[in-house]
């Protein structure tokens, strides 16, 4: 397209404030943490930065419980903080995107409080309320609606003993999922968006996006193996109003400002056709969405499976995303966020001795794509998977839930440990390693989840000035990504799809073409073998070439390589 949307050169910096920077010394990160360090994401050249929620809440899942959409929590600051770290942000020419978790509230929420009270509320219809099972006694074991399970264990119905109904949770108990059906429901979410708008923010991460349209009838799902519940999903992923509803939200909200802004919907479970059409920008719904293909091929039967992951099945998986959304619609790109596992220790190896390559590799290989990138606090320098000792190091609400339902199955508790520790979201939600003081200069006080203890090591401060480190890399590509129009819109090709090793694509404009090269594993590859072409082009962008025993002819371990071949 001639006038392509300003997203599509833009690099998005996700922010998950709990995490980030504490400014009062309480252990907990907040606002005026994250606006002390403004400085460090224009340093950095990030165009967005997106807040994990930091509206009011009893975070019980760090904030994606909402009990006040228009409030800030008070553990993250004020909504004049909020407002100056708006103001601040776009003063240094960055957009500021919210978290818009608007699948469920809060139990604690006035909504659901309300609804609660009594099967006559007017707004016992905003959730998702349901007589026990035919012929069941409510609380009896199985009496739940539906076979269902939640997301963090255990049954997606929870009692409520003074009406004698349950209620819908796909998440936790204290997340009680709203009923999109109900037209009050929809324009109270419209006017508290707009209202964020009005305020100066610049879009939304919407999460959970694709659940909020659910089939009414709510049908039982198939047996989940070891499990004593089933699988509901298909009936409340991508759900028959999904469409409509964000076609709607379309034009009750974003219609006629929609061009300043950007909305990147999350989509457990979504398809390429699926993401194309919501993409697709005829259809007004979203600008992108966030595909969880690439983050579970490293799963089993589920997330705490793990199993080894194939370098064919990830460039497979990436291939198909880049050639179903290549002239309709448009991805996003990420390896990590605070649901995920450390990129360098699951993708890479985060051994001494190849952490800053492979980190540096896997920084080349997602930046060099077609699609807007996202950064994960952190990820600029290669923070890692961190260190647990014992389940009661853990915080997460998804990693407690998961040990203590193993516990009562009776599992071996060093097995438990032993799945948690690559698994767990925490690994995503320690302190950002800032220096190398007492709590990596996250706090003055104690951290409400421990700092990684290779903080001593892995630091912004040691970083910042290394022209060869992870974050310089890091700038070195959004730079790029900013200035050149064959990485922000050249067509993609995946190169050796069977390589087990070796990840190499071209980008291609009709007045250049890129070739990026990553070799993802410690064995060394002659060039002139793998990639002729390859053979004396220019280097525009390497992760190795500065150290002495480069050699332009061989790709060393975890060495990543982009080179203009026309
Ligand atoms: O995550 C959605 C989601 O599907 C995750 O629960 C995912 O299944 C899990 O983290 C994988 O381990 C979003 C948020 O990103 C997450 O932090 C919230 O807990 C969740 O929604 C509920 O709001």
């Amino acid at each position: 397209p001639a006038n392509p949307p300003w997203w599509t050169s833009a690099v998005v910096y996700q922010v998950y404030p709990r995490s980030f920077a504490d400014s009062d010394g309480d252990g907990i990160g907040d606002l005026n943490g994250i606006r002390g360090k403004l400085d460090h994401l224009a340093d950095l050249g990030v165009d967005v930065v997106w807040l994990s929620p930091v509206y009011r809440s009893p975070q019980d899942d760090n904030g994606y419980d909402i009990s006040d959409y228009r409030d800030v929590d008070p553990v993250f600051g004020t909504l004049a903080d909020l407002d100056a770290l708006i103001a601040d942000a776009h003063e240094r020419g960055i957009k500021v995107v919210m978290d818009l978790v608007v699948n469920h509230t809060s139990d604690e929420h006035p909504w659901f409080v309300e609804s609660r009270s009594s099967t006559a509320s007017p707004k016992r219809d905003w959730y998702w309320w349901r007589d026990p099972r035919d012929g069941m006694s409510a609380g009896a074991p199985g009496a739940e609606p539906t076979n269902w399970r939640s997301f963090f264990s255990g049954p997606t119905w929870e009692l409520d003993e003074a009406t004698g109904q349950y209620y819908l949770h796909l998440f936790s108990r204290k997340q009680p999922d709203l009923n999109w059906e109900n037209p009050e429901v929809r324009a109270a979410v419209h006017e508290m968006m707009r209202w964020w708008l009005d305020r100066g923010v610049d879009g939304f991460r919407m999460d959970v996006i694709n659940m909020i349209s659910k089939q009414a009838d709510l049908p039982d799902g198939p047996p989940i193996e070891g499990s004593p519940h089933g699988d509901g999903s298909a009936a409340y992923l991508f759900g028959p109003r999904l469409h409509e509803f964000l076609a709607e939200m379309h034009r009750e909200v974003f219609a006629g400002r929609d061009a300043q802004l950007i909305t990147v919907g999350e989509m457990p479970g979504v398809t390429v056709e699926q993401a194309r059409e919501v993409t697709d920008p005829s259809r007004r719904e979203l600008d992108m969405v966030f595909q969880f293909e690439h983050v579970g091929l490293d799963h089993g039967v589920d997330k705490w499976d793990a199993r080894p992951l194939r370098l064919t099945d990830l460039k497979a998986s990436f291939g198909r995303w880049q050639a179903g959304l290549a002239d309709v619609g448009w991805n996003s790109l990420y390896w990590d966020n605070h649901d995920q596992p450390r990129a360098v220790s699951r993708f890479g190896d985060d051994s001494p001795r190849y952490r800053r390559d492979s980190a540096t590799c896997l920084a080349t290989l997602l930046h060099g794509h077609r699609g807007t990138p996202y950064v994960y606090q952190g990820e600029e320098i290669g923070m890692a998977n961190s260190v647990w000792g014992s389940v009661r190091d853990f915080r997460d609400i998804e990693t407690l839930n998961h040990a203590a339902e193993s516990a009562d199955r009776g599992a071996d508790p060093d097995e438990v440990l032993a799945a948690l520790r690559p698994a767990s979201r925490d690994n995503a939600r320690t302190p950002v390693q800032w220096d190398a003081t007492e709590h990596a200069g996250f706090t003055t006080g104690e951290p409400w989840i421990a700092v990684n203890p290779d903080h001593v090591e892995w630091n912004v401060a040691a970083q910042r000035e290394d022209p060869h480190s992870v974050l310089a890399h890091h700038r070195a590509l959004i730079t790029l990504r900013h200035a050149n129009r064959t990485i922000q819109l050249g067509a993609f090709a995946m190169l050796l799809p069977d390589h087990e090793h070796v990840y190499a694509f071209t980008r291609t404009t009709d007045d250049e073409q890129l070739l990026v090269v990553c070799n993802v594993s410690a064995t060394p590859y002659e060039l002139a073998d793998l990639l002729p072409q390859a053979v004396g082009a220019e280097l525009v962008l390497g992760n190795r070439d500065h150290l002495p025993d480069h050699d332009p002819a061989v790709l060393g371990p975890w060495d990543a390589r982009i080179l203009r071949t026309t």
